[in-house]
């Protein structure tokens, strides 16, 4: 039987087992939703915004580890996903994007609703795709999440002529994929691995730095073996968290420009580097030259490419994270001479707990205004990791990643390597669509929720019962923050003058709004916005200049921290 080009769409997304599309219709889609109706198997979400389809997608994706959809229409509707996909693309995803495109004889003329989304999607896409033939389209779309979710996962883009929508062919989903040109390396190189496991037995000052990549390629049981078997302490990056449980105490937190003094000072003095699934970035390294200055750096990571990019490596190791650190693990269980790893690295150990005994994350308490690290707190010690965790970005995002714990992996979901903000309302959408039974929170800035806040709308029509706690400061504070510290208190273009009134705006969406003022109140109100049925937002009045610490400068080396 012949079907059409939106059917044969429909019918390749049910056999990749997608459940749930974020979407919104337009001219160029509409044969799409016109047959949607027929797949009752593929959940739609219509969201108000298009950058809130691809952020939910991503969402999806990352609380799942499988791949998140989002449908939209040509011109506007493509372009109003660009920055969810480079969110996507900087912190690997897996999303596909469907996008709708004029008919394929008005392509380049400047068609109704047009744009070049396949040229304008390049720089940050893994993959993507202008299908010009009906008969392209089954296996494009297989090929396009075999390449999200292999490798380094990504986001990849489809886009679909109207024509192509209608045109009829005989529909064959392909069963396998081969590709010349995309052979990722999954299985580590036995040479390399032995290296590592020879300079672990020999490292005294030995630590783990772990990123997104370990979360991707669910490798924290391995990872967290490795570490726990070998008495190693363990640093992460803002997308790593999660991956090493937050509370064993071999656990640093996270490093980088708001890194614990303990995970940068550990850097500063290790003698061996191993970095699994982390790139690198420079909010992470500081000065490159001061980086790891007394460290051998083991890199492993499935892309080549990131692997000396920033820092230089002394053994690279290209593979899938969990295939590697079992390659490790295999590689320690027959030595016969290993160390008592305790005994090996005491000292270090030692160091490593003075400095966390000497400078721990701290803020100084106070009833009113509150302060924001307090109201995260609560949330932990309410929710005791259980729930998922998003964010916003500024200092919200960064008092979210300092005072919360994480236990487990996929339940803190922040843009990390763009810095988006509006991604953690959208996103939090999509984790809680995937888990409609667990408590989902975005901890909000007052600036980066007006960015997406029309998914209220959404979240109220589903009834989603995402709940968002908003650090009220009045200020963009993270830039703020740097104006402060860096531009004389020059606080141009950063004070939220006219914010609205966020519990009217919850109320108006018709969903539940609170406000809180004090903190002993604080606990009182987050329980209950957290035991209404649907969506609510908490708009906590906090201290307007409280700063993130500690910092490092941009540039500066690790261990030249503000500590206050
Ligand atoms: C889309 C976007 N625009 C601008 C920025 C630059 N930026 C980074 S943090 C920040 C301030 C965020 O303010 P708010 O959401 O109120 O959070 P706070 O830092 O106060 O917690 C800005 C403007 C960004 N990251 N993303």
């Amino acid at each position: 039987m012949e079907r059409t080009g939106a059917q044969i769409l429909l019918e390749c997304l049910l056999q990749e087992g997608v459940e749930s599309i974020f979407g919104f219709p337009g001219g160029a889609v509409i044969d799409i939703y016109h047959h949607l109706p027929d797949y009752p198997a593929l959940r739609h979400f219509l969201v108000r915004h298009e950058q809130g389809a691809i952020h939910a997608a991503d969402g999806y994706a990352r609380a799942t580890g499988r791949v998140g959809v989002c449908l939209v229409t040509s011109g506007p509707g493509a372009t109003n996903t660009v920055t969810g996909i480079a969110t996507a693309y900087m912190d690997s995803i897996p999303v596909v994007i469907i996008t709708g495109q004029v008919p394929t004889p008005l392509i380049g003329n400047d068609a109704f609703q047009e744009v070049d989304i396949v040229g304008i999607s390049r720089p940050c896409v893994k993959h993507n795709y202008l299908v010009k033939d009906v008969k392209d389209l089954a296996w494009i779309i297989k090929q396009a999440f075999y390449l999200a979710r292999t490798g380094r996962p990504g986001p990849v883009l489809v886009d679909l002529p109207k024509d192509v929508l209608q045109a009829k062919t005989v529909f064959e989903y392909p069963e396998s994929i081969s590709m010349r040109s995309y052979n990722p390396n999954l299985a580590p190189n036995r040479r390399q691995v032995r290296k590592v496991t020879e300079l672990l037995r020999r490292s005294r000052r030995p630590l783990v730095y772990s990123g997104g990549g370990v979360i991707s390629s669910d490798a924290a049981e391995e990872l967290t073996w490795l570490c726990r078997t070998l008495r190693i302490p363990v640093t992460s990056t803002l997308m790593g968290l999660g991956a090493f449980p937050g509370d064993d105490p071999l656990w640093l937190g996270m490093l980088g420009m708001h890194g614990t003094y303990a995970a940068n000072m550990a850097v500063g003095h290790t003698d061996l580097l191993l970095a699994v699934g982390a790139r690198f970035d420079d909010r992470v390294t500081g000065k490159i030259s001061s980086f790891a200055p007394s460290a051998q750096v083991v890199h492993i990571d499935v892309d080549p490419t990131s692997i000396r990019k920033n820092v230089n490596v002394d053994v690279p190791i290209v593979a899938d994270c969990r295939q590697a650190l079992r390659g490790i693990r295999e590689e320690l269980e027959i030595c016969s001479d290993l160390p008592d790893w305790s005994e090996a690295h005491q000292s270090w150990l030692e160091q490593v707990s003075e400095w966390q005994r000497d400078h721990p994350l701290r803020y100084t308490f106070s009833e009113e205004p509150i302060k924001p690290q307090f109201v995260v707190e609560k949330i932990y010690e309410l929710t005791k990791g259980e729930a998922i965790i998003t964010t916003e970005v500024g200092q919200n995002q960064m008092w979210a990643a300092q005072f919360s714990k994480f236990h487990r992996p996929r339940t803190f979901l922040t843009s990390g390597g763009l810095g988006t903000m509006g991604y953690g309302f959208p996103a939090a959408i999509g984790a809680q669509v995937a888990f409609p039974d667990k408590l989902v929170i975005d901890i909000a800035g007052d600036g980066s929720i007006q960015m997406n806040i029309q998914e209220m709308a959404t979240a109220v029509s589903y009834n989603i019962p995402v709940k968002i706690v908003i650090l009220n400061n009045g200020y963009l504070g993270m830039v703020r923050q740097w104006q402060e510290l860096f531009y004389a208190k020059n606080y141009c273009a950063t004070c939220m003058h006219l914010n609205p009134d966020f519990v009217k705006l919850a109320e108006a969406y018709g969903a539940a709004g609170f406000r809180v003022t004090k903190a002993a109140d604080v606990e009182r109100v987050l329980k209950e916005a957290f035991a209404v049925p649907g969506p609510a937002i908490v708009d906590v009045v906090v201290e307007p200049e409280e700063n993130v610490y500690p910092m490092v400068p941009a540039g500066a080396a690790l261990t030249d921290m503000l500590l206050v």
